[in-house]
């Protein structure tokens, strides 16, 4: 049984080259804080930590000029590689490694690194899809395009890995966007990947499509990566992100979300690596999103109470 042999690993990324608002990189410091490990615990999961990747400050980067079509990612690929190993290592010695962000480019390492070990699904619960390419891309952040790095799509300069998927678009899913760019949107109309909107979610519920998400995700591979942006749910319930967008998930419906993931890992062991990122102590209330996802990752992980 999974809850009694699986051990998760802490691995802190506090990369925030990949946002405009600073803050992002005390995430994982955050997070450790409102005791996820405590959290885990308490749930019956046995809880170790890697401490924190090294990553360059920001000062410390060659400035992007201001038309630069993907600022930092040179320094992104260099973090995410290292993510990437680490992520490989704990999945080789079995343990669930749980990336702590950091923004959403930390889900290029994680997911790279998963994706060596198995074939994998992503489940990506975001606000956002994530799925900018340098071309598309409005602002050049980077944490607006992991997934279409990942899925192989667009032109990432100097990133070889980019030309080919990490995970198949025909199991990768967005559940609750709510916020699109035209171009992205355009995009992923035209490719495999799966969205359910926010109104998916008020028409059919939250565990409904869940389940049709996993379904989609886990057709055909060995395991899933749950990639979980904070700015997800409402800010209401989670403040403390640097892009926040009205009328997400509420704190009940993250959580069913997330149990629904699971109890489908408890009948497959399908589970492989999660990320928890774009938490934002700077902009949060009393660590409110830090514990909120401290919470989050128990509900993930943990066993069932009864
Ligand atoms: N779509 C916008 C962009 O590409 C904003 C992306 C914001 N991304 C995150 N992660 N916070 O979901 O710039
Ligand atoms: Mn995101
Ligand atoms: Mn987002
Ligand atoms: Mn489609």
């Amino acid at each position: 049984n999974r809850s009694t042999t699986r051990t998760v690993r802490l691995l802190g990324a506090p990369l925030d080259l990949g946002a405009d608002r600073r803050g992002v990189d005390i995430g994982p410091r955050a997070i450790r804080y409102a005791d996820i490990a405590g959290e885990l615990e308490t749930a019956g999961v046995a809880c170790t930590d890697s401490g924190d990747l090294r990553v360059p400050r920001l000062e410390q980067c060659n400035v992007p000029d201001t038309e630069d079509d993907a600022k930092y990612l040179d320094e992104i690929a260099d973090v995410t590689a290292e993510l990437a190993d680490e992520v490989a290592d704990t999945i080789a010695d079995g343990d669930v490694p749980i990336a702590l962000g950091g923004d959403h480019a930390t889900a290029m390492g994680t997911i790279r690194g998963a994706a060596r070990a198995a074939d994998i699904g992503v489940l990506w619960f975001d606000a956002h899809g994530d799925y900018n390419t340098p071309d598309t891309s409005p602002s050049g952040n980077v944490h607006g395009m992991p997934l279409a790095a990942v899925t192989g799509t667009g032109e990432f300069d100097g990133l070889d890995w980019t030309t080919t998927p990490t995970v198949a678009p025909s199991n990768t899913v967005i559940v609750g966007a709510r916020r699109l760019d035209n171009a992205e949107r355009t995009a992923l109309k035209e490719s495999d990947v799966t969205v359910f909107t926010m109104h998916d979610i008020d028409e059919r519920g939250i565990t409904a499509v869940v389940e049709d998400a996993l379904d989609i995700a886990t057709d055909g591979v060995d395991g899933v990566h749950v990639s979980l942006d904070l700015d997800w749910l409402d800010p209401t319930v989670a403040p403390g992100v640097g892009t926040p967008v009205r009328g997400g998930v509420e704190y009940r419906e993250a959580h069913a979300a997330l149990e629904c993931v699971a109890d489908r890992d408890r009948d497959a062991e399908l589970l492989r690596s999660v990320d928890i990122v774009e938490v934002n102590p700077i902009l949060d209330r009393n660590n409110r999103t830090a514990e909120v996802a401290a919470e989050l990752a128990a509900s993930l992980l943990g066993k069932r109470i009864a």
